[in-house]
């Protein structure tokens, strides 16, 4: 490697001396040079045929949804880079990018319609596809919802989404009460809904959060790692080495994360030990009176009376922009010292102490972030009240250097109602409960404070298997891999092996799609297909557009419009005519009010209804103002103004409208849950399988990890990590994932590595390139052993992607037949953080590893 690639790439990401001895450092930055090389030896024109521009679009290859542009020539995509006009990451962007090229050229992806013709379904079963028309495969799914309705049964037909764009509420929502039925299950509760917790009640923001990198002195990831993955990996790689210039940065997590490997302190947690490191050090501000009195409040006194193991008199406080932290401090905080936390994380009390003083320094310019990692394991609601509770004790809530959720913007998100358009038919069907159990007393899933307002997506087979409340005939899915991507996959299989009619959206032969009955081929989403998303960071929340930019290469088409809009043509020739008639009476283009002529037209008119307000509207106050349809198409995303600081205070979206140490909004949840029951919240924790009694329910407490599986017999803790590489579950067929598999700390090139502390291997005889299997309780997988530091003794870190059977030629050893890796999902047990619904996949997962 050059000197002048090494010096670019140590101006960018501040490679720490750890990290200088892994051989994996930033991918994205180390290329920076070359692919800038490549940018501007781009010909204006391509020689033949006189074209070439940049075209913007919007990437989902993860959360981040960066607004991307894309540069074509002849029809044919060449290059990608982060949009110049994007203010949340402008050109900036991860390495993933580049493998977007390789999705949409996919030799593997389905070119034509197909149908199932070997009737038996099953994980060993060909479903021996075979094309058929757009025409004949609409038509099947047609008259299957439309027999189920005849047989009074429309609750039993399913729309399953994994992916979607903001355009997605006509065939999510209303075409499915439509047809009659309550069965529209998102991915919501595999992806991240206990994150949601801490946030949601304790400042009432249902969603995600931005932490101002630039201007920050503290921060403090539990599990997050920006670098890699979380959500707007563009912007903050850019970002995260100049921050450590300013700010001190601790990341906790099991595993070396390519974050921690560039932060100044690394705390290598046990898995699911998270809350304990952050009570203590709550528990520290409190004793030693650093808290953020300006948010948080005094004493009356203004003398410091939270001392260790003391009860504080309830009027001794006056709250500031905060509610209960006495009652907080008197339910458990007062227990939580350095010494009790030491005791159970190993973690030294003299490194929370530092930590929790350091923090003091830097308050209110602190942020404390969460991911998946530390929040999505049983029990993990109070991991994320815990963590949250930070921001909110050190100030760090909408402050400057602190955390905020997206600025205010305006968007048509909701479609017209679809009310006046169900029939008696479909009244009826919508009333029934969900499939996924959501609401029941052991499933709480409380979103956004309401008992059973959110999905339970894992859930969905077990419903199904059951039949409780009722099986499933007819399933429309769409950008979903759920048999791959859920806990214990292997319900899915044969809850989707008992289905009568599946059919698929996708651009690839899935697992999931192997259970289909009809296969239909799907645009992809970052080139050919209509799509709005948005995004936020850097203090801007921006909402860009997907819009085809290509040449299409097959007889495919855009899962979000045209799919639904041919789907109610069909039922509509056939004599249900509901959903044909909302589309050409209440879908209307927001400028002319007219319908669309055509499948191919309602794209663009979904999109240019949910953004009217930004290009339409002249009143539009959260942004720039744009001109026009054509300005937001050309320039491919529209910026909001910057957040304005301080601007939720006093005004909380909490039952208090305070930030709430002590969740009365929680509580209220709660109490209507037990009360939709008949039970007291003490059962249902009980049921639930929360170790909280009493008040304790409502404050973010300490709940031991619940752990599966015999101990003697599984010894270690599984690692779950999402690849650099990875764009959810669907980069695995790009030969690039694999080549620079490296990118990933500690993980070899083409293969499956499952990282292992050389201590743990001494003992075990394993060396690097060994062949192991892992198994749990669950199941078994074999992949390649690495011996790393970077993991701690006891755990075993794997990255999660790998381990396909089908999705083409790259991802699988033999399609079909044979997988690739080991999917870390086939040893993960089916469990639940049920106050959220969320899937866990982490914490809980007992292993033994040995050579094969
Ligand atoms: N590269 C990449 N980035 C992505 C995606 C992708 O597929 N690839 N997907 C996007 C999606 S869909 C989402 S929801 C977001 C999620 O982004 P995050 O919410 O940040 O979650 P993950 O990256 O899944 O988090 C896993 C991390 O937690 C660590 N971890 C595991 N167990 C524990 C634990 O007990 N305690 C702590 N403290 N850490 C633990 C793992 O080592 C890993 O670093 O990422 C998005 N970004
Ligand atoms: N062990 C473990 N499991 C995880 C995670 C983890 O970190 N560890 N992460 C979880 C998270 S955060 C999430 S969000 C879920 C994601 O899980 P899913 O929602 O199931 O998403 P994907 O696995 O990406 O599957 C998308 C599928 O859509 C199809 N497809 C691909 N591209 C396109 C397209 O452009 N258009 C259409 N219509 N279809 C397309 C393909 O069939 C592909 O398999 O996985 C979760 N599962
Ligand atoms: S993969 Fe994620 S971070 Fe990378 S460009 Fe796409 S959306 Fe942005
Ligand atoms: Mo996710």
């Amino acid at each position: 490697m050059s000197d002048k690639i090494d010096t670019g790439r140590r101006t960018l990401l501040k490679t720490s001396a750890a990290a200088a001895a892994l051989s994996s450092v930033g991918c994205s930055s180390s290329m920076e040079p070359v692919i800038k090389g490549i940018e501007s030896e781009l010909p204006a024109k391509d020689a033949l045929t006189g074209t070439g521009k940049w075209v913007g679009t919007t990437c989902q290859g993860c959360t981040s949804w960066c607004a991307k542009q894309v540069y074509v020539m002849d029809g044919r995509a060449i290059k990608l880079r982060g949009n110049v006009n994007s203010k949340v990451h402008g050109e900036a962007s991860c390495p993933r990018q580049h493998l977007s090229l390789q999705q949409v050229y996919d030799p593997d992806r389905v070119r034509t319609p197909l149908i199932r013709t070997n009737p038996k379904k099953g994980r060993e079963h060909d479903p021996m596809f075979k094309p058929i028309s757009w025409d004949e495969a609409l038509d099947l799914l047609a008259d299957k919802i439309l027999a189920l309705r005849a047989a009074d049964e429309a609750h039993k037909y399913a729309l399953i989404r994994g992916r979607y764009s903001h355009i997605n509420e006509f065939m999510y929502k209303h075409m499915t009460q439509m047809i009659g039925s309550p069965n529209n299950i998102s991915h919501s509760s595999i992806c991240a809904e206990a994150h949601k917790m801490g946030p949601y009640y304790q400042d009432g923001n249902w969603g995600y959060n931005q932490y101002d990198l630039e201007n920050t002195k503290f921060v403090l990831s539990f599990g997050a790692d920006p670098i890699a993955s979380n959500r707007q990996v563009s912007y903050y790689s850019k970002t995260w080495g100049d921050a450590l210039d300013h700010a001190k940065v601790v990341v906790v997590d099991p595993r070396l994360s390519v974050s921690a490997s560039k932060a100044h302190k690394w705390i290598p947690i046990e898995p699911a030990q998270d809350s304990v490191l952050a009570l203590a050090i709550a528990h520290v501000a409190l004793v030693e009176g650093i808290w953020h009195k300006p948010f948080v409040g005094d004493f009356k006194t203004g003398k410091n009376q939270f001392i260790a193991g003391q009860d504080v008199a309830s009027d001794a406080f006056a709250d500031k922009h905060t509610y209960g932290l006495v009652d907080w401090w008197n339910l458990t905080l007062k227990d939580c010292t350095p010494e009790w936390a030491e005791s159970i994380s190993q973690v030294p009390a003299a490194t929370i102490v530092k930590i929790a003083k350091d923090m003091g320094q830097a308050a209110p310019a602190v942020q404390v972030w969460t991911s998946r990692g530390a929040v999505m394991h049983t029990r993990g609601t109070y991991t994320s009240l815990a963590c949250h509770a930070l921001n909110g004790l050190f100030g760090g809530i909408d402050s400057k250097g602190g955390v905020f959720p997206g600025n205010k913007i305006k968007l048509n998100k909701k479609f017209p109602d679809s009310k006046p358009y169900l029939d008696a038919i479909a009244k009826k069907g919508v009333k029934y409960p969900k499939i996924d159990q959501r609401g029941t007393l052991a499933f709480p899933a409380l979103k956004k404070g309401k008992p059973g307002g959110g999905v339970v997506t894992a859930n969905t087979p077990n419903g199904m298997l059951s039949a409780d409340p009722y099986d499933i005939k007819v399933i429309l899915a769409y950008f979903n891999n759920f048999n791959f991507s859920s806990p214990e996959g292997q319900r899915w299989n044969d809850a989707l092996s008992q289905v009568e009619f599946m059919a698929h959206v996708t651009t690839n032969i899935s697992e999931f799609t192997w259970f289909a009955d009809i296969v239909l081929p799907a645009n992809h989403h970052m080139f050919e297909k209509w799509g709005v998303l948005d995004s936020i960071g850097n203090g801007v929340h921006q909402v860009s557009v997907q819009q085809p930019s290509i040449n299409r290469l097959w007889d495919t088409k855009d899962d979000e419009s045209e799919v639904p809009y041919l789907l109610a043509k069909k039922l509509a020739e056939k004599g249900f005519d509901k959903p044909w008639r909302y589309i050409n009476e209440q879908l209307l283009d927001p400028e002319t009010k007219q319908a669309a002529k055509n499948e191919t037209e309602l794209g663009e008119l979904l999109v240019r209804y949910v953004t009217s307000p930004l290009w339409l509207d002249t009143s539009n106050k959260y942004g720039e103002p744009m001109n026009s349809w054509q300005q937001f198409t050309e320039e491919g995303v529209w910026n909001s103004h910057r957040y304005q600081l301080e601007s939720r205070w006093g005004k909380f979206k909490t039952e208090t409208h305070q930030f709430e140490f002590y969740s009365k909004t929680l509580e209220k949840a709660l109490t209507k849950h037990a009360k939709n029951h008949h039970v007291s919240i003490d059962e249902v924790m009980e049921v639930c399988d929360y170790q909280a009694r009493g008040k304790l329910a409502f404050v973010p407490h300490y709940e031991e990890p619940y752990r599966f599986g015999d101990k003697d017999k599984y010894p270690m803790l599984l690692v779950d990590h999402k690849s650099r590489l990875s764009k959810e579950g669907r980069s695995a067929n790009t030969p690039w994932f694999y080549e620079f598999k490296d990118v990933d700390p500690g993980d070899l090139v083409q293969e499956d590595s499952a990282k292992i502390n050389p201590v743990d291997a001494a003992k075990l005889g394993i060396k690097t390139g060994d062949k192991i299997a892992i198994s749990s309780p669950v199941g078994e997988i074999t992949c390649t052993a690495v011996l790393w530091e970077g993991v701690r003794p006891g755990t075993v870190a794997k990255c999660f992607g790998q381990g396909h059977w089908a999705y083409g030629r790259t991802a699988s050893s033999q399609f079909g037949v044979e997988a690739r890796g080991g999917n870390n999902n086939d040893i993960i047990a089916d469990r639940y953080d049920r106050l959220s619904g969320a899937s866990a996949f982490y914490g809980h997962i007992r292993i033994q590893i040995a050579k094969v």
